[in-house]
């Protein structure tokens, strides 16, 4: 029931919206992006699908992968989520505590979601950095997801209104011309876009696979870079169907602290 109540209301988006674009995001959200010496290095993190400026909840099978990159350490989490819900649908959640100082890639490859209004799966490979304890070393480090925004800038102790860059990358290599669709978490739906066009903000990749963008406003904002790969995954009705393919990083930015 749950599920078709949740397709119809894809499908009612998918009507609404017309050509503005649809955007789904992968969503993996540490409650903090910086743990300093003495603050509580137990981080609560939440792994959901959604729209995340509506603030419209997608289900999210239990992830293929999910896990933490710290240097060239990787330490798989999969065991470690619990199913939670996030705007009223099935998610994860887990605890990680910080053990020493460096840069913390929590990254999750989910099962295949399939879209039937689009005719294709949609597979976010989602991250989000955390900074512990004054480490700074290794923020620009690849995971190796088939579909990952690897940061140009520094991805914590952001300003908002900072300039934000990143290179999107498909199997390891630079995507040019790829659209990245960028949106606000818009916790407890405080924020009213003036209509529909500003939900979703939208830049491209250049011909060296790097987006730039600017964010207005301090909280979490989700980049979702797209690349569609042709009969990537088979349907249980026997073909094979496109996929889309999102890169997705969540980055957090704090209001300048002057007047
Ligand atoms: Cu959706």
């Amino acid at each position: 029931m749950q599920r078709y109540f949740t397709l119809g209301l894809c499908l009612l988006l998918v009507f609404a919206q017309a050509n503005i674009s649809l955007a789904h995001f992968g969503m993996v959200l540490p409650d903090r992006s910086m743990v300093m010496q003495g603050d509580n290095p137990d981080l609560d993190l939440i792994l959901a699908f959604c729209h995340p400026f509506e603030q419209k909840g997608m289900p999210l099978a239990r992830p293929k992968k999910f896990g933490a990159q710290t240097g060239k350490e990787k330490t798989d989490l999969l065991n470690t989520l619990q199913e939670t819900k996030v705007l009223d649908n099935q998610a994860w959640k887990t605890k990680f505590t910080l053990k020493k100082p460096g840069i913390y890639a929590f990254y999750f490859d989910p099962q295949p979601y399939w879209e039937p209004a689009e005719n294709k799966y949609i597979i976010h490979q989602t991250k989000a950095y955390v900074a512990a304890f004054g480490g700074e070393e290794g923020w620009d480090r690849e995971v190796g997801l088939k579909a990952e925004i690897v940061p140009l800038t520094r991805p914590f102790g952001l300003y908002a209104g900072n300039v934000f860059q990143g290179v999107v990358k498909f199997k390891g290599k630079p995507v040019a011309g790829a659209d990245v669709e960028v949106e606000y978490w818009n916790p407890e739906k405080k924020v009213a876009a003036p209509n529909d066009y500003f939900i979703s903000q939208v830049v491209k990749t250049d011909k060296n696979g790097v987006f730039t963008f600017a964010p207005p406003q301090a909280g979490w904002w989700g980049f979702a870079a797209l690349t569609t790969e042709k009969q990537a995954v088979m349907h249980p009705d026997g073909k094979k169907k496109d996929a889309e393919y999102g890169a997705v990083l969540w980055v957090q930015f704090t209001g300048w602290p002057g007047k």
